[in-house]
């Protein structure tokens, strides 16, 4: 059984939102398309509450991009997004979610951030979304959404953990880009530790 994972199609991952993710609308009718082709989709949404510790906002004199100590962790801070409630939370009014069997939430817990959809960055709390993939027979799992170099990326390294065979679709992801080349370095992380990185069109044609 294969699964296709949709993270963080969020407004505020989109052009134009807090945390905006350059061309990230681009990916929204790839992954539109490449619903057709699975039985089983999968969604995360980052939904942090208004006082996470991730928000530059939140912590006096810093501004994003900074860095502090957070849950022990190194984080970097970010503007306010993905508030719980917001427009900015909302999926993607363009992104077809009828077919979505779960949505994932995370990033609740103020005291860390949590970029993949399977573990918080401290590999603390699970939130289920493993146990619910391998309750279905899932084996390979298909990462696409927001963004590439972070929550993409944590999320299908996790992944590859669980024991999922893990594609990641290149067209359909887009990085922030916080250094020129974050995009190719996590492509070529993913790589390194045996993900697929392909392209929509050969994943269709491998699949169908
Ligand atoms: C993300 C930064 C902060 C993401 C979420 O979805 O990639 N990045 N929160
Ligand atoms: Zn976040």
């Amino acid at each position: 059984m294969d699964a296709l994972l949709l993270v963080d199609i969020q407004n505020d991952f989109l052009p134009g939102g807090a945390l905006e993710v350059r061309e990230g609308d681009q990916i929204v009718p790839i992954v539109n398309d490449l619903q057709a082709f699975f039985e089983l989709i999968v969604a995360t949404q980052d939904f942090h509450p208004k006082d996470h510790g991730s928000f530059a906002a939140n912590h006096e004199g810093k501004k994003p991009g900074d860095h502090i100590v957070l849950g022990g962790l190194d984080q970097v801070l970010w503007p306010v997004h993905c508030v719980q409630g917001s427009q900015g939370a909302k999926f993607s009014s363009l992104l077809k979610m009828d077919k979505v069997a779960t949505v994932v939430k995370k990033g609740l817990d103020k005291q860390i951030d949590s970029y993949s959809g399977f573990y918080d960055n401290g590999h603390k709390r699970s939130t289920g979304l493993s146990n619910y993939l391998k309750d279905k027979g899932v084996k390979r799992v298909f990462v696409t959404g927001l963004a590439a170099d972070f929550c993409v990326k944590f999320t299908a390294l996790d992944a590859l953990e669980e024991g999922f065979d893990t594609i990641v679709v290149q067209d359909a992801t887009r990085a922030v880009n916080l250094k020129e080349g974050d995009f190719d370095k996590a492509m070529e992380e993913l790589r390194s530790k045996g993900a697929q990185v392909m392209l929509s069109r050969d994943v269709v044609k491998m699949i169908s």
